[in-house]
């Protein structure tokens, strides 16, 4: 079982949420790919302006921010899969 396996077993109401809120997938495509780092780093350096729910998708730990923190994340989401 991996950890996406065990989360949505141990959590599945707020797995259901992160499927809502496209988790780590700002850019909208359905998959979370090298885009959606590009994306969130244009959030980050100020040169995009993420709508609300973009902004929910790339804050991908939930601490209310869109960081390096999130970008490191976004990355092990997708080169762990
Ligand atoms: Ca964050």
């Amino acid at each position: 079982m991996d950890n996406w396996e065990t989360a949505k077993f141990q959590a599945p109401n707020v797995c259901l949420v992160i499927f809502q809120n496209k988790f780590g997938n700002p850019t909208g495509s359905g998959a979370v790919s090298i885009a959606d780092i590009l994306y969130v780093r244009d959030f980050i350096f100020g040169t995009a302006t993420p709508t609300s729910e973009q902004k929910t998708a790339a804050d991908v730990n939930g601490d209310g921010m869109v960081n390096i923190e999130d970008i490191l994340i976004i990355k092990n989401i997708i080169f762990k899969s």
